[in-house]
C-alpha cells in the first residue's frame, strides 16, 4: 500500500557532501525565531533562553564559524536593553572575542505580531501549505503587515551581507524578503532559503490570498530547498500555473523568471544522531524517563507507546487518540498492558484553531481514560509540561512504539529521534503515510494512514505485538538511514548546494528546456 519516494528525482540534491569550509564565507542566517533570547526573571535579572535544537545549534556553529550574523524577531522581555545601537548583541554571552557571533534583532509591534506572524504566516500560509483549507482565516491587513515586517527584516539583512557571502534564510515568515533583497545585497551574495513544511498542490494553492506576490517573491532566492522532491514538484507546478513569464527547466533543476536564475533541490533534514544515541543511552537519560513515568504512575512492566508533538492540528493527536479507543475496542487483551504517554508543547496559543485543539486534545484524553481506566492502569498520560532533553531521550529509548501519525507534515524530526534514540534497542517506528520522512523511513517503519483510526490500530497493534527479531531489523535498517542523512549531512549538503548555485545569471533557459516549462495560463 505505501510506497517509499525519495532518490533519484530530478530535485534530489547531486553529489556527496564533502568538508565545507565556514570560514570562507561571511554568512547572514534569517529566521522568525532567535536562537537565544533575553528574558527578566522575576528578581529583575537578564536570563538567556539557548537554542536546544539540533537545527539552531547547527546554524549557530556554522554562522560562528564564518564570522557572520543571525537576523531574528526580538521577543524577548529584556532583548532591547541588552543590545547596541545597532540592535546588536554577541551570543553566547559568556563568549570570548571571536568565539561567539552578532544575533541582530529586528522589532516587531503587536499588531506586526498580530497580523504577519499569528495572521498570514500562521493562519494563511500554515494551513494552506498543509493542505487544511478549512482552517485559512485571511484579512488584508495579515498581508500588508507580512510584507511589511520582509520589508523590516530585509533592511536589516542588508546591513549585514557581504560580497561574496551568503544569506540563508529560513521557512514560511519569509514570502517576500527574498524578492526585496535582490535589489539590496551585493550581486555576488549567495541568497538561499530552506522551506521546512509542505508544499501544497496548485488545486490547494491557488486559494492562496497574494499568491503570485509569495512565489514572485521567494524566485528572488538563488536557491529554494524543500525536503522531499514532491514539494519541488508542487512548487513548479504552482509557478508554471501561476506566474506566466516564468520558464522551468526540469533537467537542471532550476526557474528562470524576471531574469534571473532560481535553482530548487530537495534537503531532507535529519537530526543529531551521534549525539541523541549517547545521550539516550546515558544513565540519566533512564533515570529520568525512569521517574517521570514512575511520578506518573505507569506500571514498569507496561508497554510504553509515546508521542512527542507541538499542539498543532497538523500532527493528528485527536486522531491517534481515535484509533488508540478502536484498539482496546478491538484487542481487549492489550487493556492494562499498554500506557499511551503523549508529550504536548503548547503553540500559537493565541489562534483559535490552536486553542480549539487544545480543547480537544484533552477533551479525548479524558474520554479514553473514563472508558477503559481501571483502579491500578491509566491508558493515557498526557501532559504539557516542559521535560528536559534527558527525560525527552530518555523516554524515547524505554518507549516500544514511537507513535508518530501527522495529518501532514514537512519532515518531521521526531520519528527520526526515535529511531536514533533506539541505540541497541529495538523500539517500533509508527509512522504516517502524510510525513515527509515517511519518503525516507517508511519502508521499515509500520506505514499507517492517520485519518483512518483502524487502519492506525491495526498499525499499532502489529507494532505491539511484534517479534523481537522483526523489531531488531528493522530498527537497524531505520537507524542507517537516519544516519545517512543527519543534521550535519543536511548542513553540508544544503550550504555546499548554496556555494554552488549560480547567482545571479541573467541566463536564459537553454535548448534543454522542458516544453512542460512554457506556462499555459
Ligand atoms: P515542527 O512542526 O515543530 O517543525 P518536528 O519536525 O516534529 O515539528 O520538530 C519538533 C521538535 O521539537 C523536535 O526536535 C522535538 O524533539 C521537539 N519537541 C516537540 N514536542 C516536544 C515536547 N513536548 N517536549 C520536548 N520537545 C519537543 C517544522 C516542520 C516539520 C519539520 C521541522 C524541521 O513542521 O515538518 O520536520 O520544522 O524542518
Amino acid at each position: 500500500m505505501n510506497q517509499t519516494h525519495g532518490g533519484g528525482s530530478e530535485w534530489t540534491a547531486e553529489g556527496t557532501p564533502g568538508a565545507v569550509d565556514w570560514s570562507a564565507e561571511d554568512m547572514v542566517v534569517v529566521s522568525n525565531r532567535q536562537p537565544f533570547r533575553h528574558d527578566y526573571d522575576e528578581d529583575g535579572e537578564v536570563v538567556v533562553d539557548r537554542p536546544t535544537g539540533g537545527l539552531t545549534a547547527g546554524l549557530s556553529a556554522a554562522v560562528r564559524d564564518s564570522g557572520g550574523t543571525w537576523v531574528a524577531w526580538g521577543d524577548g522581555t529584556a532583548d532591547r536593553d541588552v543590545v547596541d545601537e545597532n540592535d546588536c548583541v554577541s551570543v553566547p554571552p559568556e563568549a570570548d572575542e571571536g568565539d561567539g557571533y552578532t544575533l541582530r534583532r529586528v522589532w516587531l509591534s503587536d499588531e506586526q505580531v498580530e497580523q504577519y506572524y499569528e495572521g498570514f504566516a500562521n493562519q494563511v500560509l500554515w494551513p494552506l501549505c498543509h493542505s487544511t483549507m478549512s482552517l485559512v482565516r485571511d484579512d488584508p491587513a495579515y498581508w500588508e503587515r507580512y510584507a511589511e515586517v520582509n520589508e523590516l527584516f530585509a533592511d536589516a539583512v542588508a546591513d549585514h551581507a557581504r560580497p561574496g557571502g551568503v544569506v540563508w534564510l529560513q521557512d514560511y515568515h519569509f514570502g517576500v524578503a527574498p524578492g526585496l533583497l535582490r535589489d539590496r545585497i551585493p550581486d555576488s551574495t549567495a541568497l538561499a532559503q530552506f522551506w521546512h513544511i509542505p508544499w501544497p498542490s496548485w488545486d490547494v494553492f491557488r486559494t492562496c490570498p497574494n499568491g503570485e506576490e509569495v512565489l514572485a517573491g521567494l524566485l528572488g532566492n538563488d536557491l529554494l530547498g524543500f525536503h522531499v522532491p514532491r514539494y519541488c514538484e508542487n512548487f513548479v507546478e504552482c509557478v508554471e500555473e501561476s506566474l506566466d513569464e516564468a520558464r522551468v527547466d526540469r533537467e537542471r533543476g532550476r526557474i528562470v523568471y524576471d531574469g534571473e536564475v532560481t535553482t530548487l533541490g530537495a534537503f531532507p533534514m535529519g537530526v543529531p544522531v551521534d549525539d541523541i544515541r549517547e545521550r539516550a543511552s546515558a544513565d540519566e537519560a533512564r533515570d529520568a524517563a525512569a521517574a517521570f513515568l514512575d511520578e506518573k504512575g505507569v506500571d514498569e512492566n507496561n508497554k510504553v507507546v509515546l508521542g512527542v508533538d507541538r499542539l498543532d492540528y497538523t500532527k493528528g493527536i485527536p486522531e491517534r487518540l481515535d484509533a488508540l479507543e478502536r484498539l482496546f475496542d478491538d484487542q481487549p487483551d492489550l487493556r492494562g498492558e499498554v500506557t499511551y504517554v503523549q508529550l504536548g508543547t503548547e503553540s500559537r496559543s493565541n489562534i483559535p484553531a490552536y486553542q480549539d485543539l487544545q480543547e480537544r486534545v484533552q477533551q479525548r484524553v479524558d474520554e479514553v481514560n473514563e472508558r477503559f481506566a481501571t483502579d491500578d492502569w491509566t491508558p493515557v498520560v498526557y501532559t504539557t509540561e516542559y521535560v528536559t532533553n534527558e527525560t525527552l531521550y530518555g523516554l524515547y529509548r524505554r518507549a516500544d512504539v514511537g507513535f508518530v501519525t501527522p495529518l501532514r507534515d514537512g519532515m518531521n524530526l521526531v520519528a527520526q529521534e526515535y529511531v536514533a534514540a533506539q541505540g541497541d534497542g529495538d523500539g517500533v517506528l509508527v509512522l504516517s503515510d502524510q510525513a515527509g520522512a515517511f519518503d525516507y523511513l517508511g519502508e521499515y517503519a509500520v506505514g499507517v494512514t492517520p485519518q483512518d483510526a483502524t487502519d492506525t490500530a491495526e498499525g499499532l497493534a502489529d507494532a505491539l505485538r511484534m517479534a523481537p527479531p522483526e523489531r531488531r531489523w528493522r530498527t537497524r535498517a531505520l537507524q542507517r538511514r537516519v544516519e545517512a542523512n543527519d543534521i550535519d549531512t543536511w548542513m553540508r549538503t544544503a550550504f555546499g548546494a548554496i556555494q554552488a548555485v549560480e547567482r545571479r545569471t541573467d541566463a536564459p533557459v537553454g535548448a534543454s528546456t522542458s516544453d512542460a516549462g512554457e506556462s499555459e495560463s
